[in-house]
């Protein structure tokens, strides 16, 4: 018996600082109507769907920052998309920039949420490994200011029920870190959903900006393949307030094979349909963590020869 869970990327071209909430959320609406339009049981947006990306620029007014964060999720700006959800049976993946209050103190996080068919939130996930600095670095066409803006995700990584099957998140550069996928392989996930905003040219290492959409779609491969795993990478593409960013918003399959991809770098949705039964073909035979994973014979060898004993820095 197979476990189809048809699923659909809402890559989105560039959201303009000026861009309102409501603006912003109508062209997640229109992506989510014809997802559901072409069937989808789950529709995965971009990480900070609803905002410009602003760790691009430096920001020093407080409030001016908040206004890029949501106080809570749902709220009135996103409620339409809560109601759609439910009203036309399809779940969605969000990416936004999260305030926390929780704590009795303020938390900005990385966060992204899952949505069930019934409006509901299943589970939320807040960015573990943030890329940038603290400090803006003067002369750089644009910044990477996450560790200035973010805190470190304090969830975990965590894999749900749902959908038929089971489905874990992460954002952004987080799927260039093996141990991501991993943590969530070792809990039998299925689905791994992520939303990113990748710019073309990378200050810090300029000689891989050629790079770029190998680096994105390598990392999303391997992770798929070595964790028997379905992976869909959705993209905030083009020229958004002056950062031209990658899309190639994709839907890789546990092989490790691309299924989908899309082709523009605006508002585009691709659909693929995943059998979640072939995530088992490969975690009961070459994946077979139990059978043929060792974590007992890595030691400390590992831990120990980190790159920095071996470069001796
Ligand atoms: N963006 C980028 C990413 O990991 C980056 C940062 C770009 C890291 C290129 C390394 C190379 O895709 C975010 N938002 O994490």
């Amino acid at each position: 018996m197979s476990r189809i869970v048809t699923v659909g990327i809402a890559q989105m071209g560039p959201i303009a600082r000026s861009e309102s909430r409501q603006d912003v959320v109508a062209r997640l609406l229109a992506l989510m109507q014809d997802a559901a339009r072409m069937g989808c049981d789950l529709v995965v947006y971009t990480e900070a769907a609803l905002t410009a990306f602003f760790p691009h620029w430096l920001i020093t007014d407080e409030e001016e920052l908040d206004s890029y964060f949501e106080r809570a999720m749902p709220n009135p700006a996103v409620q339409p998309l809560f109601d759609a959800a439910a009203r036309l049976g399809i779940g969605f993946h969000l990416g936004y920039a999260e305030l926390d209050f929780s704590t009795g103190r303020k938390r900005r996080f990385n966060t992204s949420i899952l949505v069930g068919k019934d409006g509901g939130i299943i589970g939320k996930y807040r960015k573990v490994h943030l890329p940038g600095y603290v400090e803006p670095r003067p002369g750089e066409p644009f910044q990477n200011l996450e560790k200035r803006y973010f805190e470190v995700g304090d969830l975990g990584f965590p894999v749900w029920h749902a959908f038929g099957g089971r489905v874990g998140m992460m954002v952004c550069n987080d799927r260039r870190w093996p141990e991501a996928y991993r943590v969530m392989g070792l809990q039998g996930v299925e689905l791994v959903v992520l939303g990113y905003n990748t710019p073309v040219h990378n200050p810090a290492m300029p000689q891989t900006d050629d790079l770029g959409n190998f680096h994105n779609q390598l990392v999303m491969q391997a992770g798929a393949y070595q964790n028997g795993t379905f992976v869909a990478g959705v993209a905030k593409a083009g020229v958004e307030e002056g950062v031209d960013q990658i899309g190639q918003s994709c839907v890789i399959a546990p092989s490790g094979e691309l299924m989908v991809q899309c082709t523009t770098l605006g508002d585009e949705l691709q659909v693929a349909r995943c059998d979640l039964d072939l995530c088992t073909s490969y975690k009961t035979s070459i994946f077979n963590f139990e059978k043929h994973r060792r974590p007992e014979h890595y030691g400390l060898i590992v831990e120990r020869t980190g790159a920095g004993d071996v470069l001796g820095r």
